[in-house]
């Protein structure tokens, strides 16, 4: 498929086409022509005026469709189709087309099925009044306004279905996570723009090579979170992986996600992902910590991962705390581990008990619970070095021998 990428910036605006061809090439579809309109605000029935308009309608050949790279409002989509006589789309529907062919899982499934009928709703409703502008009182109307009303009905019951089955799903896996919370392992979760390398920094992690994730130079690789066991300085961690954020993320998504990104809420420690390499790298943490924001997340710890160092010079970006490294390198893991302990374990404490042979079972739950240093079988009792906190210890201080 062949497509005319068109997009408006307003004065001063720093914009470029780099994403949206990019977005392209998620989709398949290759980018034939490119135009840029500067304007000082959009065109409300045809985005960018009626003599741009003409100047691209000369230009279509063979090209399929054309897309702008911006959220279109129903009424221009179809003048705009009007007028040029091929498929006019955005960059909403091209996003929205991604992850419609990378959703896997059921629960992905369903969360872009409500994504594209909330997108759709308010489409139907704009064609409506732009039917009975047309159209005035003439017979044709009626029809039309009964076949969108039928549409309508139709979308918002599956809307409806979706949104249910969706919370089933998300209950099971609600159920999992508080059974890993019952464990009480801290949970670090990766967040980010997308194609920055959450994925593969989480395989980095992965020593198995069954448990590694999908890793690929394409937007939107990722579109299910993964949770995977990891140690950090031997203490047993769980890592959750994430879909990736984008500039404009369209606001259907962000609420069809918002249940994947749950576990973001839920994380003791979040990764913030950065590919240093893009020029606008600070507009992507902008972003990422826009939707964060939006999400509820205020007061999670953070690191920011400054990543593929391997490509570029150096910088000097101003959040802290952070670390530079190469997730493909595999450079500068130790320094994020180093860090990433500093935060969750800084309350940790090493410990060393002796408990007689006849209370065995705490020696059990020590075992299991606390990182164990060290341990012997003496004569009269077990001698256990852990690292632990104050409070998991507590219930067992008359054992302390050492602290
Ligand atoms: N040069 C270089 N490339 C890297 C590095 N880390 C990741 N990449 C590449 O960047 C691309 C995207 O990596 P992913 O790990 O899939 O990125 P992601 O953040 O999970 O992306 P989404 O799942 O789409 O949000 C892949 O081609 C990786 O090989 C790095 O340290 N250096
Ligand atoms: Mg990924």
């Amino acid at each position: 498929m062949k497509a005319i990428l068109v997009q408006v910036q307003f004065q001063n605006e720093e914009k470029s086409l780099v994403e949206l061809e990019a977005l392209c090439q998620a989709c398949h579809i290759d980018v034939d022509q490119e135009f840029i309109q500067k304007r000082e605000k959009i065109d409300v029935s045809t985005y960018i005026g009626k003599g741009k308009v003409q100047e691209i309608k000369r230009n279509i050949t063979d090209q399929d469709m054309i897309i702008f790279d911006d959220e279109l409002s129903p009424l221009q989509i179809r003048n705009l189709t009007d007028i040029l006589g091929i498929e006019v789309t955005d960059r909403t529907d091209l996003i929205l087309r991604i992850f419609d062919q990378r959703a896997k899982t059921k629960e992905a499934k369903l969360q872009i099925e409500i994504a594209r009928y909330l997108y759709l709703l308010p489409r139907l409703i704009g064609m409506q009044e732009h039917l009975s502008h047309q159209q005035g009182g003439s017979g044709f109307r009626g029809r039309g306004e009964k076949q969108i009303e039928l549409d309508r009905r139709l979308i918002s019951r599956k809307l409806t279905k979706a949104k249910k089955e969706l919370a089933n799903t998300v209950k099971q896996r609600q159920t999992q996570r508080q059974r890993r919370k019952q464990n009480d392992m801290p949970v670090i979760a990766l967040v980010g723009y997308t194609n920055s390398g959450k994925s593969t920094l989480m395989n980095a992690f992965c020593l198995e090579d069954k448990q590694k994730v999908l890793q690929q130079d394409m937007l939107f690789a990722t579109l299910q979170t993964a949770t995977r066991h990891i140690s950090i300085h031997h203490h047993p961690c769980l890592l959750t992986d994430t879909v990736g954020f984008i500039d404009r993320l369209p606001h259907h998504l962000v609420q069809a996600f918002r249940s994947t990104l749950e576990e973001v809420k839920e994380a003791d420690l979040l990764l913030h992902v950065i590919d240093i390499s893009q020029p606008n790298y600070m507009q992507h943490i902008n972003t990422t910590n826009e939707v964060l924001r939006s999400l509820g997340v205020v007061d999670t710890p953070v690191i920011y991962v400054y990543n593929k160092i391997d490509l570029n010079r150096v910088w000097f970006p101003p959040q802290e705390p952070c670390v530079y490294i190469s997730a493909k390198d595999k450079k500068g893991l130790d320094e994020l581990e180093n860090e990433i302990s500093h935060i969750l374990f800084k309350d940790y404490e090493v410990y060393e008990l002796n408990i007689p042979y006849e209370d065995g079972e705490v020696f059990n739950y020590l075992h299991h619970h606390c990182l164990v240093v060290e341990f012997k079988y003496l004569q009269e009792s077990i001698y256990i070095k852990v690292e632990a906190k104050r409070k998991e210890i507590q219930p067992y201080r008359q054992y302390i021998s050492k602290h």
